[in-house]
């Protein structure tokens, strides 16, 4: 089974539901008013972080989230009914990107993003009666419910991360001080994913995490081990474990310079995190000299151990809730979670002459105007008209050298241009109206 710890995620919100264009029909009353009423609105998408989940292997099979449209609004003021919101769940410790620039950090249960927002339901006629309009025919469609494409990577949440090279006895630690059962073996790459154990020492209780083993290059991809350093980015402390007989014959003191290299080449942030250096296996006869000598270098800062024989572990344990004591509090990848965000519709735009008479008009407001346009009713478009003017739109696309008869496209839709002025939008009465009046004289 592969560990996933990397996916990319597509979301759909669902688009709002139509607004309804219907009157009051009565036997004795023959204008009833506008009784059509709005769409509902369309379902958003969720991230939520969830600690009992450990992996984003679900995703990884299905990475399409779709969220339910809301149902269209009905004559009689019947209103359409929400779409309902879908709800992905991802381990605490996932770390959410758009656009490779981060959204959300969900390092707690329950921590919830929302990564799309349904489109508002379209607005009814009921809607838009006014005391100059009592009639209105117009209704605007359901809003499109935004999509958006997010990167998730799961940051495993432990507070000592074991680094070194392969077969240095890291998974064999994790074995001593925990309950995790990780395989242990005499050749490198034993571990090929991460393995998290809890330890509790003089009643501080933290989180080791084993990473396979780091090699020259890691950093860049050499090995397993770049792929995992990422996990023991937000750890709290490192123990850096050094084999006595050196990895594949190298002089154990010129290897802990190799590591430090990888970390550095990894990310400023590994480097600069506190480390405990340990020389492990010092039942075997190059220990007590390899120690020395390491001793002569790092004087306390390096500490002698065995996990076959138990030797010195305590007092390593001793140093790690030294060191958290000094490095306190939750680590953050970043220091402001966003957390929720509230998606506004931004109302700018952008006007673009793409030449052969053809403009392109952008933003995210006017883009969602003319999704939500229904361009069977003439009332509608007239509002569309007077929206765009109001904003500026019109303005824009003459300073752009807009003709009558050049075409401005807008999302998926496109309308020609005319330079004659608008109709007043708010004195426009009912068709019906005007013609029983007609009909009494
Ligand atoms: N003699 C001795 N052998 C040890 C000690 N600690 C670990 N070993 C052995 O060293 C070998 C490697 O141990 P692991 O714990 O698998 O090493 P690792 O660092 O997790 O290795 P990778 O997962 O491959 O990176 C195993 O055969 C262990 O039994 C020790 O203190 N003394
Ligand atoms: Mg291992």
């Amino acid at each position: 089974m592969n560990f996933v710890d990397k996916v990319r995620v597509f979301v759909s919100a669902g688009n709002g539901g139509d607004g309804s264009l219907s009157f009051r029909h009565l036997k004795f009353l023959e204008f009833g008013g506008p009784n059509g009423a709005d769409g509902g609105k369309g379902g958003d998408v969720w991230f939520e972080a969830s600690s009992r989940l450990t992996t984003l292997m679900d995703l990884h099979f299905r990475p399409h989230v779709e969220a339910e449209r809301g149902s269209h609004g009905k004559g009689s003021n019947k209103k359409g009914d929400s779409g309902s919101d879908v709800v992905v769940f991802v381990p605490a410790g996932t770390v959410i990107y758009k656009d490779g620039v981060l959204a959300a950090d969900l390092h707690k249960d329950k921590q919830r993003f929302r990564a799309a927002e349904g489109g508002r339901g379209g607005r009814g006629n009921a809607s838009f009666k006014t005391h100059a309009n009592t009639a209105p025919r117009l209704a605007e469609k359901g809003a499109p419910g935004e999509k958006a494409t997010y990167d998730l990577e799961l940051k495993l949440l432990a507070d000592v991360g074991l680094v070194g090279f392969p077969n240095a006895g890291k998974s064999s630690l994790l074995a001593r001080v925990t309950s995790a059962r990780p395989k242990i073996a005499d050749y490198p790459f034993t571990t090929l994913a991460p393995n998290l154990g809890v330890a509790c020492h003089k009643h501080v209780g933290f989180v080791l995490a084993d990473i396979p083993g780091l090699i020259e290059g890691a950093s860049e991809g050499k090995g397993l081990g770049d792929q995992f350093l990422r996990h023991v980015e937000r750890t709290r402390v490192l123990i850096h474990l050094v084999d006595p007989a050196g990895y594949m014959g190298e002089d154990p003191l010129k290897g802990v310079k190799t590591i430090e290299a990888e970390l550095k080449g990894f990310s400023p942030r590994l480097a600069a995190k506190p480390r405990i250096l340990v020389v492990n296996k010092m039942d075997l006869p190059e220990g007590a000299s390899v120690f020395k000598a390491f001793k002569k270098k790092y004087r306390d800062r390096v500490l002698g151990a065995s996990m076959a024989t138990g030797e010195g572990v305590q007092e390593v344990l001793d140093r790690v809730i030294a060191e958290l004591a000094k490095h306190d509090g939750p680590v953050r990848f970043s220091d402001k979670a966003p957390g929720e965000t509230l998606h506004k519709v931004e109302q700018g735009f952008s006007v673009e002459n793409m030449g052969g008479g053809v403009y392109s008009l952008r933003g995210r407001y006017v883009e969602r105007a003319s999704a939500m346009l229904d361009v069977s009713l003439p009332e509608a478009i007239n509002r569309y008209q007077h929206t765009l003017k109001r904003i500026g739109v019109d303005k824009a696309l003459k300073k752009a050298g807009i003709a009558a008869g050049d075409r401005v496209r807008c999302g998926g839709f496109e309308f020609e241009w005319t330079d004659a002025p608008l109709k007043k939008l708010s004195i426009r009465r009912g068709d019906k109206r005007t013609r029983i009046g007609v009909g009494k004289k």
